[in-house]
């Protein structure tokens, strides 16, 4: 990174000719995305911020509960998982829960303040008598007034309109990581499987959730690969989960060097800076950051995580330590504050003033 005070200067320049961004825009190009990753962090977190109060309501966190619906035994071979049947971590293979089970968690996770239930399971795509069951467990969700995700691998056509007609808002499948560093992690299926998919997803009228992990052995131009695939997409994702690795026991990626705080902040600022109407969500590894660290990702843009003590195999940060953070960080669940919280409302226009007047 350049820190000379010429190029500080211009670069910042350059922050406030972008400001405010216009459009959204899915052509970026690498360079154009590095040029934001490598600003000052304070220019690249003014920036963010900045941009983020644009269009969200800057002290508001959307909650989605995971569970997993089907554990284990997967027949891929993502190096990072620790449901893939090609390794030993200790998970036993279970089969499809049942809809009750289902029901009852949602109803909690409602009742402890989520607003979108996800479901995920570990298939490589969804088959035979299974999949008439999530479409069922999808529309009994979407009854208790909650938004519903699902994940459950690669999807058809015609599977991804049936989960439309269920009532399925959100579908996730996430690209992961970049094109080329793809068959680095995983080698039963493409990175074009992938996009495959989320076109399905998108000619069916659902919602688009879909971001990556960071801290697989990557390197930066890969990050911004990522990102970049996902910001030029057709449309940006609605929804961009961007995981820290969670290096679990068994798997090819065990002993990964952990990414640097910074370099994981920096990542959603960029985010948030490129898809500026998305939800970008903290998600797997929170168990592992400071409550500081996650200040800094919602200073950054991150307005989304996943709320409950477990992701789908792995720890997750309790209840009670989240709702005490958000206290301290004076951050209301959305959906707990309706006055401020007028779905209608967002995206705001962007000619509104850089600064959010709470008052307005
Ligand atoms: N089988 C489906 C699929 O791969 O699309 C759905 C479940 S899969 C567990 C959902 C996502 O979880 C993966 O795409 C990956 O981004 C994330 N994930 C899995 N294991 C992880 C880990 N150890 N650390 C961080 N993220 C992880
Ligand atoms: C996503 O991007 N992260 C979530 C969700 N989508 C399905 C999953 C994280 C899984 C972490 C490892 C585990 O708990 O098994
Ligand atoms: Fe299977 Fe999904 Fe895990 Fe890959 S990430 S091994 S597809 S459950």
């Amino acid at each position: 990174m350049n820190l000379d005070n010429t190029s500080q200067t211009d670069s910042l320049q350059a922050v406030t000719a972008l400001l405010p961004v216009q459009q959204l825009k899915n052509n970026w190009s690498r360079s154009e995305i590095q040029a934001f990753y490598d600003l000052p962090m304070n220019d690249l977190l003014f920036m963010a911020q900045s941009i983020h109060r644009q269009y969200f309501e800057p002290n508001q966190i959307q909650a989605s509960t995971l569970m997993s619906i089907k554990t284990g035994a997967c027949p891929e071979d993502c190096a990072y998982c620790p449901q893939s049947g090609h390794y030993n971590t200790g998970l036993s293979k279970e089969q499809l829960v049942a809809l009750e089970e289902v029901i009852g968690n949602a109803k909690k996770a409602k009742k402890a303040g989520a607003t979108r239930f996800c479901m995920g399971a570990a298939w490589r795509s969804p088959r035979g008598k299974d999949f008439p069951v999530v479409l069922e467990m999808v529309k009994e969700v979407k009854q208790l007034g909650m938004e519903t995700c699902v994940t459950l691998g690669m999807l058809s056509n015609e599977q991804a309109h049936q989960l439309k007609e269920a009532g399925l808002d959100y579908y996730n499948h996430n690209l992961d990581t970049s094109e080329e560093y793809y068959d680095q992690i995983i080698t039963t299926r493409t990175f074009a499987d992938r996009l495959d998919t989320l076109a399905h997803v998108r000619d069916a009228g659902m919602k688009v959730c879909a971001g990556g992990i960071l801290g697989m052995g990557e390197s930066l131009d890969d990050r911004l690969g990522l990102l970049q695939a996902l910001a030029n997409l057709p449309e940006h994702p609605q929804s961009v989960p961007i995981n820290q690795l969670i290096a679990v026991k068994g798997t090819p990626l065990q002993d990964a060097k952990a990414i640097d705080s910074f370099e994981f902040i920096r990542m959603v600022a960029v985010a948030r800076i490129i898809m500026p109407q998305s939800y970008v969500r903290l998600s797997a590894g929170r168990e592992n950051m400071s409550d500081e660290m996650q200040a800094m990702c919602f200073f950054a843009g991150a307005n989304s995580i996943f709320y409950g003590e477990k992701l789908l195999t792995t720890d997750n940060p309790d209840i009670d330590h989240d709702r005490n953070l958000f206290e301290r960080l004076g951050i209301v669940p959305e959906g707990e504050q309706p006055e401020l919280c007028d779905k209608n409302q967002q995206p705001k226009e962007v000619s509104k003033p850089l600064y959010h007047n709470a008052a307005l």
